[in-house]
């Protein structure tokens, strides 16, 4: 019996030392010490045993189990140590690897653009208003005096939603809209999208964006025009800019003109950005008509008042030196990322 105590002692610890689970430590625990493990057999065959060698038998049997458990207890302690070791190895943070890159959004050069211009005009004490996109037809056209059979209003120009509701083809009528409420003087711009049935290409698209401006005040002339409009054009494109204003037709402005400045790029020389003139447009402006003002309440007898419109998108294009309008729509970020 003592021989078959020791060869399961050493049989139990050696199993437990090539064991490399905790689960199947827990397996050796049953088969040695459980109900029906090789401990307990043995147990069963004290009946066998002279009386007066039973208390031997049992302390050896006691230090069997007493040897197994703690041998059990050793393992267990080594293997969840090992483990934790393992599960730190792996979780290890190398502080020297390079950072993930987190790409940061930014302004689209439209929005660059147009807060440059809102600035400058703020700064000369403009108001900034919003409007509706989908305005009705009397202030797309008609509180601005575009007759009812002016080509703008010809349905391959003008997106219609039925016949009474457009989507604006300019931002005036907010211009309208403000000039209607009756509260003189008036001096904003109207930022926004605009919608004209346009094809696209590399200086048309369908849907784009306007900075029209309006002051209405007695005694504006078209000195005060030009001074501001000037004022605009070396804030936005330097100091050295010139303007020039050549005679154009718009049914809201009598008179009306497009303003041209020195080439940015040559400073007047010619070059490739302005085609050899030396001159870029860059806006369309005049005198409220008498009739628009009218027709807004506004007695044309006190009050004058001057106008223009900005094309965004040729601003931005201007300034980025871009040649191709459609890339400012296509938002492909390696373009992007460029501003
Ligand atoms: C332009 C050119 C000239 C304009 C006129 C008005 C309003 F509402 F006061 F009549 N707003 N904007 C205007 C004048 C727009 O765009 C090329």
């Amino acid at each position: 019996m003592k021989e078959k105590l020791q060869a399961i002692r050493e049989e139990a610890i050696r199993k437990m030392e090539e064991s490399d689970a905790l689960d199947k430590l827990n397996d050796i625990r049953v088969a040695y010490l459980g109900k029906k493990g090789k401990l307990t057999e043995v147990m069963k065959g004290m009946k066998d045993v002279a009386a007066e060698e039973r208390p031997k038998v049992g302390q050896l049997v006691n230090d069997t189990r007493k040897a197994i458990e703690e041998k059990l207890d050793e393992v267990k302690r080594e293997l969840a140590e090992a483990a934790r070791e393992a599960k730190m190895k792996e979780e290890v943070i190398d502080v020297t690897l390079p950072a993930k890159k987190n790409n940061v959004g930014h302004r689209h050069p439209n929005t660059i653009a147009l807060e440059d211009v809102e600035n400058i005009f703020v700064g000369m004490g403009y108001e900034v208003v919003e409007g509706p996109e989908i305005e009705y037809d009397y202030y797309n056209f008609e509180a601005l005096n575009i007759p009812a059979n002016h080509p703008a209003k010809d349905e391959q120009d003008t997106f219609y939603i039925n016949d009474k509701i457009v989507l604006r083809t300019q931002t005036s009528p907010v211009q309208a809209r403000e000039m209607e409420k009756g509260k003189l003087p008036i001096r904003m711009i109207a930022p926004g999208r605009v919608f004209r049935a346009d094809e696209v290409d590399a200086t048309h698209s369908p849907s784009f964006h306007q900075i029209e401006g309006l002051v209405v005040d007695k005694n504006i002339t078209f000195a005060d025009l030009k001074g501001t409009l000037a004022e605009f054009a070396k804030e936005m494109f330097g100091e050295d800019t010139k303007v020039k204003f050549r005679p154009h037709h718009f049914p809201f402005t009598e008179p009306s003109a497009e303003m041209d400045m020195t080439c940015f790029k040559c400073g007047g020389k010619g070059c490739r950005m302005c085609k050899g003139s030396g001159w870029i447009e860059i806006l369309g402006c005049g005198m409220v008509h008498p009739k628009v003002l009218k027709m807004s309440g506004i007695d044309p007898e006190e009050y004058t008042g001057f106008a223009f419109g900005i094309g965004l998108e040729r601003i931005t294009l201007l300034k980025y030196e871009i040649d191709d309008m459609r890339l400012l729509y296509e938002n492909d970020t390696r373009f992007l990322k460029q501003f």
